[in-house]
């Protein structure tokens, strides 16, 4: 389902300014400053792994079929500000492995406001932000990287003499739609840690009546931005969100779904300390404090810079949970997160030589006799195997938190769960 926002549909206006000439089809575009059709099709291959469902751009058999669509988007006007941020946001948008892709994003949106990127600054810049607000008033898509200092009226940072809450009140308040890239702009991030000095906010805290988009991470995926933006390029809708107002096509599974180390996790393969064995062995970074399974984003299957296993785990680190309000940089870093919605091995798997109920040809024969159905013969069996006491050793078994479950105790509790019956675990002879 689609957001409805029929209210300003940045396509039509798009349309109508494709007609004056002054933004063209990401095609003319292409043709213009002579980006090779590889890079083309390169770029729409990553387009496709970042968004594999989701988004109708995207939703098609082949990169081919992707780049036909999309060369006959209007490219999006696109007004990127910047506050409390590190940079990071803009650098995973250029830092790409071949150095074409980088100059083909910023070819396929209409780049009119960037403070790193132009080469403009002081009254030229200033100029330059009022004209392309004037110039694209309800039809621009306006980018935030960074949070807003809302302590002291703002004091703590300003443009040109102005708090950014009052500069994001104007520029994002005539925006199509805001796009808040960043853990920093989805809700404080890194400048909101404790003790919090700046009071700093998230875009839809000062943004209340806007249509905002999240795209957290610590940096983000720039695909995922590309998507969105195309997208609403496209067609002047946005993609369907979760409840932190994240995109889904990018957001809905968590890390340690598809983690290439959750093989480890399953065999209770644990690094211990960084540099051991395990660590050295690609184990799963759980007990350093990984928090995969708490965490929404797609980087075990979407890497960055387009080169593989270039990501937080594929590199040996755990996962902050960059992309989650709540933990990044407010769980610390090494605490064990719990393991809520998966029956955890190895506590969970079967004992090796589970005891049987046994079921006498004498009682089956007389139950199948007297009422003459394999429903009684199922009954009884199912009364017998109920007293063996394997509830709690079952894959998927009801089993809660600080019950025979990795974050649900201490180390030195699971280790002395582990009985020869319990498959290899934290502290078993497997353990480096
Ligand atoms: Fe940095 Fe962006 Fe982190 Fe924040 O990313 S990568 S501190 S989310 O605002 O520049
Ligand atoms: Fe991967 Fe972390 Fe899960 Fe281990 S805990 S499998 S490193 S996501
Ligand atoms: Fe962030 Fe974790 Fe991905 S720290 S970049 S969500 S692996």
């Amino acid at each position: 389902m689609l957001n409805d926002l029929t209210w300003n549909p940045l396509a039509a206006h798009a349309r109508v300014l494709d007609a004056l000439g002054t933004l063209g089809t990401i095609d003319e575009r292409m043709a213009r400053v002579g980006v090779s059709r590889r890079a083309f099709l390169q770029f729409c291959s990553s387009l496709m792994i970042a968004a594999p469902f989701g988004l109708a751009i995207t939703d098609k058999k082949t990169p081919e079929d992707v780049a036909a669509g999309l060369g006959r988007v209007i490219r999006p006007p696109v007004i990127w500000l910047a506050f409390q941020d590190c940079t990071g946001c803009t650098e995973t948008l250029l830092r790409t492995s071949h150095p074409d892709l980088g100059d083909l994003i910023l070819n396929v949106i209409s780049l009119e406001y960037h403070e790193t990127l132009m080469a403009g600054s002081g009254m030229q810049a200033q100029q330059a932000l009022s004209e392309a607000v004037e110039r694209y008033s309800g039809k621009y898509i306006c980018v935030i990287e960074g949070s807003i200092p809302t302590r002291d009226k703002g004091v703590y940072m300003k443009l040109a003499g102005r708090p950014a809450m009052d500069v994001l009140a104007e520029v994002g308040g005539q925006a199509a739609a805001v796009i808040a890239i960043g853990s920093c702009a989805s809700w404080g991030g890194i400048p909101s840690a404790d003790p919090d000095p700046t009071g700093a906010v998230g875009v839809a805290d000062l943004l209340p009546n806007k249509t905002i988009i999240n795209l957290p991470g610590c940096p983000p995926n720039p695909y995922t931005l590309l998507g969105v933006v195309l997208q609403y390029a496209d067609s002047g809708t946005l993609p369907e969100m979760d409840a932190e107002k994240r995109p889904k096509f990018a957001y809905d599974r968590d890390i340690h779904e598809h983690c290439p180390r959750r093989a480890h996790f399953d065999a209770g393969h644990f690094v211990k300390q960084y540099g051991d064995e395990g660590h050295r062995e690609g184990w799963c970074l759980y007990e350093m404090g990984c928090k995969g399974p708490d965490t929404h984003a797609g980087c075990s299957t979407r890497h960055f810079n387009e080169i593989p296993d270039v990501w937080p785990i594929g590199i040996g680190a755990p996962c902050i949970g960059c992309t989650e309000k709540s933990i990044a940089f407010r769980v610390p870093m090494f605490k064990v997160v719990q393991i809520h919605t998966l029956a955890a091995p190895p506590s969970t798997y079967a004992p090796i030589n589970a005891p049987q109920g046994i079921i006498s040809p004498l009682a089956t024969g007389v139950v199948g006799l007297a009422a003459g159905a394999l429903a009684g013969a199922g009954y009884i069996a199912s009364r017998k195997f109920s007293t063996v006491k394997d509830d709690e050793s079952t894959p998927g078994s009801s089993i809660t938190a600080g019950k025979g479950q990795p974050g649900g105790e201490s180390q030195s509790d699971r280790r002395s769960d582990t009985g020869p019956d319990s498959g290899p675990g934290p502290g078993s002879k497997n353990q480096p």
